[in-house]
């Protein structure tokens, strides 16, 4: 029987105010089961600063610091800088921005923190929109998407932005994409950057149901559908030169991952090929980054 390496501890209680099926909500828990109680979250404006409720209430068992949407990676750095004044370094800083706060508004301050190389943890919770807000389109929207911005008669025309290589390209660390469609993956990532000094950037997927438009009890299975197609692929970089595939996808059709939400329903043919066409692209180009970093498929989860 398989050994399951999931922590038991529990710091995300279950009354939070997150949407019924909030896939950050599922990512949230298990990124606090890596991290253990030891952990300071930085959260910069966005649905998580509603989630864990109103004070004195709160879903989490751990300190928090709420703070403006631009300052993800400047208020990281300065608790951090804090704690080592004090000479406490049982703590792990943690930031926990959307992706509005960290590929738009808080890209400067999280450049600057990773150039610095400042020792905390920044974990971008990508639901590709900015979904506090209402539903607006962020520079992670993927190419085709309807948001409330880009209405279905002129969809987000341009695509995402490659945060990941973006962070790889500061040279810090530890750069590694999880969903928790793979916990165990995400939990072992988590935990690693836990154990290194510096910057560690993990990038999240959270399917949305309201902003994805997609049923409660399916985003799991998104998840999932965007590893296997290719859309989302679970690696790791170290020192912005190591590459390591963690799973092996098995290539599913992009239309699969599409047709399963309705902000990509009003794409015909034609705009699904193009898709195609792109996570083809971006595939091989990450499959030449990895056979030079020669490490690929060295932890398949699947
Ligand atoms: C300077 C500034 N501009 C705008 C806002 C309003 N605002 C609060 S949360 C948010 C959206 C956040 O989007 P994202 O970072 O993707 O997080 P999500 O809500 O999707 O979790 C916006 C625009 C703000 N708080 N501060
Ligand atoms: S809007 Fe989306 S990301 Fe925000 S709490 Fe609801 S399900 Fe979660
Ligand atoms: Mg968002």
């Amino acid at each position: 029987m398989k050994n399951y390496t999931i922590p038991d501890i529990e710091l995300l209680a279950s009354g939070h105010l997150a949407c019924p099926g909030c896939g950050a909500a599922l990512g949230m828990r298990l990124a606090l089961k890596a991290l253990g109680p030891k952990t300071i979250l930085v959260i910069p404006a966005s649905c998580w600063s509603i989630a864990p409720g109103a004070f004195p209430h709160s879903a989490f068992d751990v300190p928090v610091y709420n703070t403006a949407f631009e300052t993800g990676g400047s208020a990281a750095a300065g608790i951090t800088a804090a704690l080592e004044v004090l000479g406490k370094k049982e703590f792990t800083v943690v930031t926990w921005a959307g992706d509005g706060g960290t590929f738009d508004i808080g890209l400067q301050a999280l450049s600057g923190a990773a150039e610095r190389n400042d020792n905390f943890i920044y974990i971008c919770n990508d639901n590709e929109a900015y979904m506090n807000t209402g539903i607006q389109r962020s520079s992670a929207t993927p190419y085709g998407a309807w948001t409330t911005t880009t209405p279905a008669t002129t969809p987000k025309d341009r695509p995402k932005k490659n945060m990941i290589e973006i962070m790889a390209d500061h040279r810090i660390p530890y750069v590694a994409s999880v969903t928790i469609a793979y916990p165990e993956d995400m939990i072992r990532k988590i935990q690693r950057a836990k154990e290194i000094h510096g910057t560690k950037f993990i990038h999240l997927l959270s399917p949305c149901p309201p902003g994805w438009r997609i049923p409660s009890e399916k985003v799991v299975e998104l998840s999932r559908l965007a590893v296997q197609a290719r859309v989302f692929p679970l690696l790791e970089i170290e020192d912005g030169e190591r590459y390591t595939l963690n799973v092996n996808p098995d290539a599913i059709p992009v239309s699969e991952y599409l047709k399963a939400q309705g902000r990509f329903g009003h794409l015909g043919e034609e705009e699904v090929e193009r898709i195609q066409a792109n996570v083809d692209q971006e595939w091989r180009r990450l499959l030449k980054r990895t056979e030079f970093s020669s490490a690929l498929f060295h932890a398949d989860q699947r």
